[in-house]
């Protein structure tokens, strides 16, 4: 009894998702160049798609995991459930037009013709924004249709922007903000299930100590209370006495959102020797 993972088989998510396995513990065999493989230390089939089949697999049961970006799942509309963002090919589905035009909102859109690999979403956008537009459909290098002729504005997945930049466009409209999620099959059975939540929560002791440090330092013990109140810590931070008579070592987790302004709070409350560590799982 294996679990069956469908993942990209090359691309912008080959590389997140195979590490993320990694980071979970699953090694996986031979992944050069293979349709499919097995791990080694985990009840897992992995098959490698090209990720515009992955929601399709999912839905069927082929696969009964994947990992896969929204921008495809929900343009796909298949019915994959999502069990878990994660955090990795984070991009925007948006509408962009020539920088020379004007932009006076999505009335500007009316009649348009857009060009696109999103269809069933720019759909959905027009039409609840009760615009009539042309879609034109196509497979790739959406960006440069507006400067050929073929189209007047795009809709297209941006990340940096720089494409967007090269191509004299401008982001006038975000449809959608996406990032790879693991989803499911909705008919997995009893012990399917039990793999999946073993998997899950790996991989939530992965996201976890990635989004978080551990944080060390030293303090004179009349600063350590006021050190303390800064300290969210996973339950209350750790202090242990120095050998140096009157100091303590302070030791707790940290967020990466909240790391920069609290480290500053801390060293205008009296903190010394701060270290700050990786984590590598956390298990709360
Ligand atoms: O072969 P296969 O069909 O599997 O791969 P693919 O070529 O369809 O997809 P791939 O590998 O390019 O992207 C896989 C997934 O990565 C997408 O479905 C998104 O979920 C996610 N992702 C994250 C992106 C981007 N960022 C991204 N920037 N996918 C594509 N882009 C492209 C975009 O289409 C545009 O051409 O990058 C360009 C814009 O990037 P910036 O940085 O210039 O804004
Ligand atoms: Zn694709």
């Amino acid at each position: 009894m294996k679990l069956r993972i469908a993942i990209q088989k090359s691309g912008r998510l080959y590389e997140d998702s195979v590490q993320l396995l990694k980071e979970c513990g699953i090694a996986l065999r031979n992944v050069k160049d293979r349709l499919k493989t097995e791990a080694d230390n985990f009840p897992l089939e992995v098959f490698f798609l090209r990720d515009d089949d992955i929601p399709q697999y999912v839905e069927d049961g082929v696969a009964d995991i994947g990992i896969v970006g929204e921008n495809v799942l929900y343009e796909k509309n298949k019915k994959a459930a999502i069990v878990e963002k994660l955090g990795f090919g984070k991009c925007r589905l948006s509408v962009a037009i020539p920088r020379s035009q004007q932009y006076e909102g999505i009335r500007s859109l009316e009649g348009k013709r857009i060009a696109t690999s999103y269809p069933f979403l720019v759909n959905e956008f027009l039409a609840k924004n009760n615009v009539q537009a042309e879609i034109h459909e196509i497979s790739g290098s959406v960006e440069i249709a507006p400067g050929i002729g073929l189209a007047d504005v795009v809709a297209d997945l941006v990340s940096s922007g720089s494409t967007l930049l090269m191509n004299g466009l401008k982001e006038v409209e975000v449809l959608l903000q996406s990032q790879a999620v693991l989803v499911r099959n909705n008919n997995l059975d009893a012990e399917q299930q039990k793999l999946l939540d073993k998997l899950v929560f790996r991989i939530r002791s992965v996201k976890k100590a990635n989004n978080n440090k551990y944080i060390l330092l030293n303090a004179p013990n009349d600063k350590v209370q006021e050190i303390i109140s800064l300290l969210p810590g996973m339950k209350s931070p750790t202090v242990l006495p120095l050998a140096e008579a009157g100091w303590s070592s302070v030791h707790s987790v940290l967020s990466e959102d909240t790391f920069w302004d609290i480290i500053e709070q801390l060293k205008a409350a009296g903190a010394q020797g701060i270290l700050v560590v990786p984590i590598e799982k956390m298990i709360i």
